[in-house]
């Protein structure tokens, strides 16, 4: 009983029964009120939705399924992508299998390169990735079943093979992406051999004589993967999704909302950011002239990239995991070094300034610059790392709500004339 589909079979039972039992005694219960601010303000702080594969504690950051984030670092990504489904890791049997079918469904379809050949060359690489996944729509097997007349109580099951068989492409797609639009090559074929994320860097093509990259891209892949339900991206696919669109239109809002700047995109500004700074003072500068640098680009009315965030109070746990790992792995680096001190510089600097209600650094401050030292230079390609991984976030948090039966996702807003004459 170890397998993914046959674990969730027997979990799902007792998943509806409880939520079940919940509606019938607390059904009509206040979760949260909404002010005015919220209204106007991004609907931060109302609790208006559900997630159960991860949560996101301000205090603490990422907790998967109940387990802290730095507590499950280590793991492979597709052990990630199981507990966050089941609510449980895999034993050898259920990860084994799991990778057996990641593998089985890694192909990409022909006609997939082919548009993406005839895609502008300066396009950005998220809009390739994107455009790669939407034009497999028409792979969608929940479509096709929906067609046909499928069950309401069978949603998930469809759902979950149309997200096993989409995560299982995006590392070949991912690197086909980096190859064509960086010049680096023909595509390089995966290696039945390897794991889902070691295949990611085996298929990039970039020298790897110690095997480190595959073992940061294990941890990227690992790290981006969930980060609860009301962030841009998981808010937008879930959204989507609930409205029975299937996995492949779904997926792919999620992914035009981290193509944001202020979400997903901040990578690439964040490294930007690093480089300006070891190109303006040509190598580390002192703390002093950080600190002025960081004051001259807030005063000039620019945010810090890679700092901040609308939920967390604390360092990104996901930040410190890639420290950590930067620390071991990484010497005499001049970017390593300038991300390292900013983080002794900004937070006060922000705190000062008043304005950011988290000085502290968030997933983004620190990922670019291991994958910079690593050979991965070209930051416009990040947000595609970030994409690969958080695609099982929404894939497992949409089986879980078709397994929930959630209805379509729709608030009510209101007029400005509304608030003016009713509050
Ligand atoms: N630098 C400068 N100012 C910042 C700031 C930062 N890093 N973070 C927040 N602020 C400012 C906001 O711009 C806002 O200013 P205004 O009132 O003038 O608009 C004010 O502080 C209050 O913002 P907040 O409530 O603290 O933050 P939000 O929830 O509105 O926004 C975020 C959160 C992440 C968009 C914001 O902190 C930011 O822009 N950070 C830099 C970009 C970044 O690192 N994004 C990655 C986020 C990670 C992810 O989504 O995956």
């Amino acid at each position: 009983m170890a397998k993914l589909m046959d674990l969730m079979a027997t979990k799902i039972p007792e998943w509806r029964y409880e939520v079940k039992q919940l509606l019938e005694s607390k059904g009509d219960s206040i979760l949260s009120q909404v002010t005015v601010r919220q209204a106007y303000g991004g609907m931060r702080g109302v609790k208006g939705l559900t997630c159960d594969t991860s949560a996101v504690s301000p205090e603490k950051g990422l907790i998967i399924r109940g387990r802290p984030l730095l507590e499950i670092a280590h793991i492979l990504p597709e052990e990630v992508f199981f507990l966050l489904l089941t609510g449980e890791l895999p034993d050898t049997e259920g990860l084994a299998d799991l990778q057996a079918q990641l593998n089985q469904y890694g192909d990409v379809p022909g006609y997939v390169w082919d548009v993406l050949d005839h895609m502008p060359r300066d396009s950005h690489p998220m809009a390739m990735f994107n455009t790669a996944i939407l034009v497999m729509e028409k792979e969608s097997i929940f479509r096709q079943r929906y067609d046909e007349g499928i069950q309401k109580q069978e949603y998930w099951k469809a759902i979950l093979e149309d997200g096993l068989r989409l995560v299982a492409k995006l590392p070949a797609i991912g690197a086909g992406v980096y190859r064509l639009r960086f010049n680096k090559g023909d595509r390089i074929p995966a290696d039945p051999n390897l794991d889902w994320g070691a295949n990611f860097a085996h298929m990039l093509g970039l020298p790897d004589p110690d095997g480190k990259l595959k073992k940061l891209m294990q941890l990227y892949l690992m790290l981006h993967c969930d980060h609860e339900g009301g962030n841009v991206s998981a808010f937008s696919s879930l959204t989507v999704a609930s409205a029975l669109s299937d996995p492949y239109y779904a997926v792919s809002a999620g992914l035009n909302g981290l193509a944001g700047p202020l979400h997903g995109l901040a990578n690439q500004e964040c490294l930007k950011f690093v480089l300006e700074i070891r190109d303006h003072f040509q190598g580390v500068p002192s703390q002093d002239d950080l600190r002025q640098f960081v004051w001259d680009r807030l005063n000039s009315g620019r945010v810090i990239p890679g700092y901040g965030h609308a939920v967390l109070r604390c360092p990104d746990p996901r930040y410190t995991a890639f420290m950590n790992f930067g620390k071991e792995n990484i010497e005499n680096d001049e970017v390593f070094d300038i991300v390292k001190n900013l983080f002794e510089v900004v937070p006060p600097v922000l705190k000062e300034q008043g304005k950011a209600k988290n000085p502290w650094p968030n997933v983004d401050a620190a990922s670019g610059s291991l994958l910079y030292h690593f050979g991965l230079t070209e930051f416009s390609f990040y947000t595609v790392l970030f994409s690969i991984s958080r695609a099982m976030g929404m894939v497992s948090q949409m089986v879980l709500n078709r397994a929930l039966g959630l209805p379509i996702t729709r608030p009510k807003s209101v007029t400005t004339e509304w608030i003016k004459n009713n509050v």
